[in-house]
């Protein structure tokens, strides 16, 4: 009896989100899945044999648990990426930084509970290149009976944008790191699991999202693409901007969205247009013409109902891929909601400024072939971030020596004209390097870009915090006249945030979640490549201010 009861509970809990559960349940079974795209058959890692995975929905203030049984010979995590982790870093994800990872046979129960968010979200594998095909969707209603800030809309659609490749991913990054230099680009971008159309594989079809005329619907967009930051715009129709990376915006007007790895977007869009089709297109953004990126255009159709199949397509074609005034235009438009119900939290005053170079390399690799005995890293403040054995936030919390060590400089070890001629000496140094803060203190991180190699947009993101983006320029931060310009009243927040080419953005959180907090580029490329960092924060004095006991299934290394 008590039996079936759960089993009702379950069942209920685990229907979209509708009802009210404080406990939420879902299992991830990883599990090998063979699927075509592009007129070719491979062999993926998925959850549950979806790609892109299952929505995990849940409410503000509810607790998620879910168990990820490994069916894979991969050892697997899985990130939560952008909820808060509140005390549960243990629940955070990142293999080696908050747990050890699972391995094939194992099972593990993130368990954690959403505080003072709502929106959306994404979750994704956080070891190897597993994610390109084990990501999916988290969305966070608000608590039961609190509206929007914005006219509700009459319905919601999910739209996860990834990218495809042929060859299976760890091939691709494994003869990378063999060589010395950048993986292959991906073969096509995808919407909800489709590329759309393609000339040379005509078997090929795309994601339709039907709409109704006269109503509205709410596009919970996530990019979650290895490598590429993508444009995404639907023909004919204006998006309206509401909230991105799970908290809410000024709604602005736009025809063309930027999203970056990792982060989100939701959009409401009017179905006002007469009967028809309309095209919805994806396609990369890469302002450095020296970096390859995959140029395919991945579409997706708006179908308005009682359109008949005889209908022509209305297209849109995407911006070019170099069109930085397109992206910095929505950029720019980016504001924090900043009402009584949601206010700007924005710390003005700052107990540590940090500048933090973040770039490329050139290391010795004698055994690189296609790197004529060179290979390509990546850094923060020159310093390559070499995985442990051992995770991180064990070894904080038990107190073990030997896996890290607390000196990351908290500016540049020399400093030069960072977006100018580089140095002749582009080597890094080696480290598994933690910047060590008090529980509460303020944290002010200026990222700067550096044009070693080549000046690159990296989107950079923090756990276990939100940030406010208070300013952003081209060129040398100066520490003397760019803060005059900072935005302290609005700014935009989120977890994710590009760091323009060839230029400088400064975020500011504070550091009142304790624990060990991975920062890192969210191009899948840059973070193996080194470009890593993580914060250490200490527990604070009060009751609820430090880490909570770890899990007793936590992973062993
Ligand atoms: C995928 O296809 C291969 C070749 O047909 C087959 O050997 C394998 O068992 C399949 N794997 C799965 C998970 O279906
Ligand atoms: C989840 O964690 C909370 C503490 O944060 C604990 O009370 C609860 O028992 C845990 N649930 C499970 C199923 O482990
Ligand atoms: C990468 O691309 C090259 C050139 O097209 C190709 O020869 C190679 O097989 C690709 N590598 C993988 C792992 O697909
Ligand atoms: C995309 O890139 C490929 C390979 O670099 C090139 O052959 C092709 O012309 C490009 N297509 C477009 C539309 O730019
Ligand atoms: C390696 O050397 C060859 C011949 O000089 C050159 O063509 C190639 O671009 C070099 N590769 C790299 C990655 O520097
Ligand atoms: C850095 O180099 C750029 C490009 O050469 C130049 O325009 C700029 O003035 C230099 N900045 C500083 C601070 O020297
Ligand atoms: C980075 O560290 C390496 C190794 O110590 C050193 O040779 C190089 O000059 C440093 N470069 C910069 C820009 O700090
Ligand atoms: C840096 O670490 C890598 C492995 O993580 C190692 O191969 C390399 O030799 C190290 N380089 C130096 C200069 O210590
Ligand atoms: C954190 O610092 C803020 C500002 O100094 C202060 O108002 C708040 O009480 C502090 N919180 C804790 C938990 O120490
Ligand atoms: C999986 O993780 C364990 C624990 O860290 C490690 O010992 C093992 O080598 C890993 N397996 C692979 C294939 O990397
Ligand atoms: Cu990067």
């Amino acid at each position: 009896m008590e039996y079936l009861f759960r089993l009702l509970i379950l069942v209920v809990c685990l229907s979209p989100a509708f009802v009210e559960c404080r406990v939420r349940h879902y299992r991830f079974n990883v599990v090998m899945r063979n699927t075509s795209r592009l007129c070719s058959t491979k062999s993926i890692v998925t959850v549950n044999g979806k790609f892109p995975g299952p929505t995990i929905y849940a409410r503000e203030d509810d607790t998620v648990l879910v168990n990820v049984v490994n069916h894979v010979k991969y050892n697997v995590s899985v990130h939560w990426h952008g909820i808060r982790q509140l005390r549960t870093g243990w629940a955070d994800g990142p293999a080696y930084i908050t747990q050890c990872p699972i391995q094939p046979g194992q099972n593990y129960v993130y368990n954690f509970t959403i505080t003072g968010q709502r929106g959306t979200l994404l979750w994704h594998a956080h070891i190897l290149w597993l994610r390109a095909t084990v990501h999916g969707a988290l969305v966070i209603l608000p608590k039961l009976g609190v509206p929007y800030p914005f006219p509700k809309p009459n319905h919601e659609s999910v739209i996860v944008l990834g990218e495809w490749w042929k060859s299976d991913t760890e091939a691709v990054i494994n003869e990378a790191l063999k060589s010395g230099v950048a993986p292959n680009v991906s073969d096509a971008h995808t919407i909800n699991g489709h590329t759309g159309r393609v000339s040379n594989c005509p078997s090929t079809g795309g994601f339709t999202l039907s709409v109704e005329p006269a109503k509205t619907y709410m596009l919970r967009v996530i990019n979650a693409a290895l490598n590429e930051e993508l444009f995404f715009k639907i023909a004919g129709h204006k998006l309206t901007v509401v909230e991105v990376d799970a908290t809410y915006v000024k709604p602005f007007e736009t025809d063309t969205i930027l999203i970056a790895p990792g982060q989100t977007t939701n959009v409401i869009v009017s179905a006002n247009q007469g009967a028809g089709k309309y095209m919805v297109a994806a396609s990369p953004f890469m302002d450095t013409p020296t970096v390859a990126v995959d140029n395919m255009t991945a579409t997706a159709t708006l179908h308005y109902s009682g359109t008949l199949s005889s209908y022509p397509t209305t297209f849109t074609s995407p911006p070019p891929q170099n069109a930085t005034p397109v992206a910095n235009n929505f950029i720019n438009s980016l504001r924090s909601l900043n009402s009584n119900t949601y206010p700007a939290t924005v710390p003005l005053k700052v107990d540590h400024s940090l500048l933090f170079t973040v770039g490329l390399g050139i290391n010795p690799c004698p055994t690189c072939k296609a790197g004529n005995g060179s290979r390509v890293v990546a850094n923060i403040n020159n310093v390559t971030f070499v995985m442990p054995t051992f995770a991180l936030l064990q070894a904080h919390y038990f107190n073990i020596k030997g896996v890290f060590t607390t000196d990351f400089p908290g500016k540049p070890p020399v400093s030069f004209n960072y977006t100018g001629t580089p140095p002749a000496n582009l080597r890094t140094t080696n480290g598994t390097k933690l910047y060590r803060l008090a529980y509460n203190a303020t944290v002010q991180v200026v990222l700067q870009d550096t044009g070693i190699i080549a000046p690159e947009n990296h989107p950079v993101h923090l756990h276990g915090f939100n940030f406010f983006a208070v300013g952003r320029g081209l060129g040398n931060f100066n520490p003397r006249t760019d803060p005059n310009k900072f935005n302290l009243v609005d700014p935009v927040e989120r977890n994710t945030i590009g760091v323009p080419s060839g230029g400088w953005v400064a975020i500011r959180f504070r550091a009142d979640n304790p624990g060990v907090w991975f920062m890192h580029c969210h191009l899948e490329v840059h973070t193996t490549w080194g470009l890593k960092m993580a914060f250490l924060v200490d527990n604070g004095k009060g009751p609820k201010e430090s880490v909570l006991p770890p899990p007793k299934d936590l992973p062993k290394c």
